[in-house]
């Protein structure tokens, strides 16, 4: 049944406004290839009318509004909006799905995970008071210091597509748990292989705007501005009054994302993208492994930035484990992903779609063999279909093993000894979701230290906690996200020092 899309504006000051520009961005369903409605474009004009709402929330009615409100008066809020979001859940994960892809259990998956994460945030602002003033140990009496935490200021919140509402959060509730006024900035899509074929995918992060008014958070403190991403995008970064960037996206734009940071000396945290390893050993239960690997890289339509999309497997093993990996792709249900048991929808958007399609055909052409997939499933139609595909006979130097690819897209490689099985999984510039798979716990734990990611799974991939921290190392970013860290991310740090005593010093 075709699910309603809800028309709105930019979100800013706690109302809906229109584009100062008029300017509007088609919504595709990547299953049906079709439009299904439009949401607004801002451009620099509205970033700076959403810029100066978030810096006045925070410094309106005497400095007394958000940023110098109790933890508990903002935990309020959050738990407020987690109740809100949780009543919607059903309409919410249509919407997700609908938008960007995935199959309808996942986005339902996400949607308690975003419910999750703004109640976490809400027990850590509750924390944040009683923390306040730390003493800190001075090695003389002549003075005492302690420590005060405050909000960072105005945050800029970058996300993509593929988890929409889920990445928002990551940010949103941090930065607001910890007294930020936050622009967030999701997708639009605009894939730099083809700049004309335009899909939006941020329609719940609007809705996040609709629970904001419904639980009467201050104007201002979340403003909501989806838009281009080298115009809304661009000018948020480089705006005077934004006072720290948190982004989710390709390297490549958070090149120019940190250029512009530099220019105003702002902080940024980075959460790019990965080509992450799953090393499995040979004494593995390898139907368990094959269950991990292809959850590790095929989840979500293969389209996360963790994925772990190189498979690293003992040669002893190599033939079974291959095997078994083709007979459980062949069970993997593709449909449209509103579809009961679907496990493998669309890739969220054409060009994303040509992308991945184009990396199997270089794969191809550079002499790596199709084990399993490779093409559009036969059995549809329409839509941005790719099958789940496994490569072998690839070498280290194949695009295929360097580049990330986006899609359900497995390359795989053999190993003799844990040296070598070290060494291929750090053979990349990226650094962000790692896994082993082992039954030997000393090796895992070896394994582990060795890998250089800023998550490693053991025995798993994938699992995702709002209480731990997640970020990369090399080309994966820095800075982290989630837990406590997450929380940190957006606060700075003030000492106060007072002299105490007239005694000499
Ligand atoms: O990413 P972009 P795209 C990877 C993945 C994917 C590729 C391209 O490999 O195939 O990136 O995806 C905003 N100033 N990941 O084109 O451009 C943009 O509007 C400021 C990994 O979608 O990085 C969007 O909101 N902002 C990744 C956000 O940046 C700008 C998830 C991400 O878009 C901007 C997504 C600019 N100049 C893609 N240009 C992950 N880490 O999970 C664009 N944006």
């Amino acid at each position: 049944m075709a699910i309603p899309i809800p028309s709105r504006q930019l979100f800013i000051n706690g109302d809906w406004a229109e584009p100062l520009l008029k300017k509007r961005i088609p919504i595709i369903n990547p299953t049906t290839e079709e439009i299904i409605g439009d949401i607004p474009a801002a451009t620099a004009e509205d970033v700076d009318v959403a810029v100066q709402a978030a810096r006045s929330a925070l410094t309106r009615n005497k400095g007394k509004d958000w940023a110098f409100a109790s933890g508990a008066v903002r935990a309020k809020y959050l738990r407020a909006i987690a109740a809100k979001i949780k009543e919607r859940k059903p309409v919410l994960a249509k919407l997700e799905t609908v938008d960007c892809g995935k199959p309808l259990s996942e986005s339902e998956a996400d949607m308690d995970d975003v419910v999750g994460c703004f109640e976490y945030y809400a027990d850590l602002a509750e924390g944040i008071d009683a923390k306040q003033k730390a003493p800190i140990s001075l090695p003389m009496k002549t003075f005492k210091s302690y420590v005060i935490k405050e909000p960072i200021g105005v945050v800029a919140l970058i996300v993509p597509w593929n988890y929409p509402l889920l990445m928002a959060t990551w940010k949103v509730a941090p930065a607001l748990a910890a007294g930020c006024a936050a622009i967030l900035k999701p997708s639009e899509l605009a894939s730099v292989y083809a700049l004309h074929l335009l899909a939006s995918v941020f329609i719940t992060c609007l809705e996040l705007g609709e629970v904001c008014r419904e639980v009467d958070l201050p104007a201002g403190v979340l403003n909501i501005l989806p838009g281009l991403g080298p115009e809304a995008g661009a000018s948020l970064a480089s705006h005077p009054l934004v006072d720290k960037i948190s982004f989710t996206g390709s390297t490549v734009t958070a090149v120019k994302i940190m250029t512009a940071a530099a220019q105003r000396v702002k902080p940024v945290t980075l959460e790019l993208g990965g080509k992450g390893p799953i090393v499995v050993f040979e004494d593995v239960d390898i139907d368990k492994a094959v269950e991990w690997t292809i959850f590790g890289c095929f989840y979500t339509n293969g389209q996360i930035c963790s994925a772990t999309s190189r498979l690293i497997v003992h040669e002893s093993i190599a033939a079974e484990f291959l095997d078994r990996l083709v007979k459980w792709s062949e069970n993997i249900k593709i449909s449209d992903p509103l579809e009961e048991g679907c496990k493998l929808g669309p890739i969220v958007s054409r060009g994303q779609y040509e992308k991945v399609m184009n990396f199997i055909s270089n794969a191809k052409s550079e002499g790596a063999t199709i084990l399993y997939g490779g093409n559009r499933p036969k059995h549809l139609k329409k839509g941005f279909f790719v099958e789940p595909t496994i490569i072998t006979d690839v070498t280290t130097s194949m695009q295929i093993w360097r580049e990330e690819v986006f899609g359900p897209v497995l390359c795989v490689k053999t190993f003799t000894t844990e040296e070598e099985a070290i060494e291929l999984a750090n053979d990349t510039h990226y650094g962000l979701g790692g896994a082993v798979v082992s039954k030997d716990r000393e090796r895992c734990d070896r394994v582990s230290k060795l890998l250089q990611n800023g998550a490693v799974w053991v025995n798993c991939s994938q699992p995702c906690f709002c209480q731990a921290p997640f970020g990369g190392t090399k080309w994966s970013g820095f800075g982290r996200e989630l837990g406590e860290w997450g929380l940190e991310s957006y606060m700075s740090v003030k000492q106060v020092t007072e002299y105490v005593s007239d005694e000499q010093w």
